[in-house]
């Protein structure tokens, strides 16, 4: 049998005609998300303004004339784009402009996650699993997950793997190592400043993390320092660093991490991170959208349980957690959930 007539999953990308959007469509159309097995129809996603470049792009994909692409529609209709979904990938956003508070771009966040949930629930297939992309991720996650009460939460996440990632390429760096050797770091709490970059569980080539790094930055306290110092407010503040350099956010990395996380929500994977609805894992409140160190069986994400955090980790992740209550508590204020 030809290996691309499989069942046909759809696919909804929101954003997508933006410069995410741009860096993901062509690789889930290759089969790099879900596998050369897998054709995909796929949902664009746009309001009125970006119409034209989803379409544009939509072209382009047609004339990529891959093998597993069964079709793609571009509309800016949520309940068209979300018919019958099984993976929704919610990138698209409204940025924050000069002069605007954060309730602000809470509230206005919340006026599209609310309505995209409630598209989810009324037209997704049963079998949806739904990444938030689009910023501030992991409260724009609680929204569309808390607007879609017959999802069960589990199928929501907001995107941390690209601060995983990104941690994961530091450390090969620190320790000469390659990123394949260095497993067990997690990232905890929010998508943003206050995040979380642990090593204390990682190893390299099965070595601890901080073993390596004290032997190759002389000794314990310079691991630490170069952990406290460098390491964690370069991986959190990675994003700031790409706009600097480049002019503009991070495009095909934050498009890579998605595809990495959806692959691997649906194949499985042994440890990485993402953030999940949270089930009062670790004492972070329930109902918050958190991220954790996961790993998949091939049937969306888990939390890995059991994980000792030193007082230095658990300060970092109140912190990170403080902040997502007031994420939340603001989208309370403002009656969304
Ligand atoms: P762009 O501005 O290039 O594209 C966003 C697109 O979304 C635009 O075409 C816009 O018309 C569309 N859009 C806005 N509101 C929409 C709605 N209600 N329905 C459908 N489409 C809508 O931004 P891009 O660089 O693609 O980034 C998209 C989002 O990803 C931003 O919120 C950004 O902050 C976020 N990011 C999240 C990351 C993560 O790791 N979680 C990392 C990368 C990125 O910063």
């Amino acid at each position: 049998m030809d290996a691309t007539t499989g069942s046909t999953t759809t696919v909804t990308v929101t954003g997508a005609g933006g410069q995410i959007g741009y860096a993901l469509l062509f690789r889930i159309a290759s089969g790099a998300m879900l596998g050369p097995d897998r054709p995909v129809r796929l949902r664009l996603l746009e309001i009125p303004q970006g119409l034209a470049s989803a379409e544009g792009t939509a072209l382009e994909l047609q004339d990529g004339a891959f093998p597993l692409l069964r079709g793609v529609d571009v509309t800016d209709d949520p309940r068209t784009a979300f018919e019958g979904a099984s993976i929704a990938l919610l990138v698209g956003a409204r940025p924050r402009t000069a002069g605007m508070e954060r309730g602000d771009l809470l509230a206005a966040n919340a006026g599209i996650f609310g309505p995209q949930g409630a598209a989810l629930n009324a037209v997704a297939a049963d079998d949806v699993q739904v990444l938030v992309v689009g910023n501030p991720a992991n409260t724009n996650a609680l929204i569309a997950a808390a607007s879609a009460p017959d999802i069960p939460a589990e199928r929501f996440a907001a995107l941390t793997r690209l601060d995983h990632d990104r941690a994961l390429a530091q450390l090969a760096v620190a320790l000469d190592a390659p990123v394949a050797d260095i497993h067990g770091v997690t990232i905890w709490g929010n998508h943003s400043a206050t995040q979380f970059p642990d090593v204390a569980h990682a190893t390299v080539a099965g070595r601890p993390v901080p073993d390596a790094l004290a032997e190759r930055l002389g000794g314990a306290d310079a691991a630490r320092a170069w952990l406290d110092d460098v390491f964690i407010p370069r991986v959190a503040q990675r994003g700031a660093e790409i706009i600097r350099v480049r002019g503009s956010s991070s495009a095909a990395s934050a498009a890579n991490a998605a595809i990495s996380h959806v692959r691997d929500a649906v194949h499985g994977t042994e440890w990485t991170s993402a953030a999940l609805v949270s089930h009062g894992e670790y004492d972070v409140p329930e109902g918050l959208v958190c991220s954790f160190p996961v790993t998949s069986d091939g049937d969306g994400y888990r939390v890995i349980e059991g994980l000792e955090l030193d007082e230095r980790g658990r300060r970092r992740l109140d912190a990170s957690v403080a902040e997502l209550v007031a994420e939340r508590d603001a989208v309370r204020a403002l009656g969304v959930i």
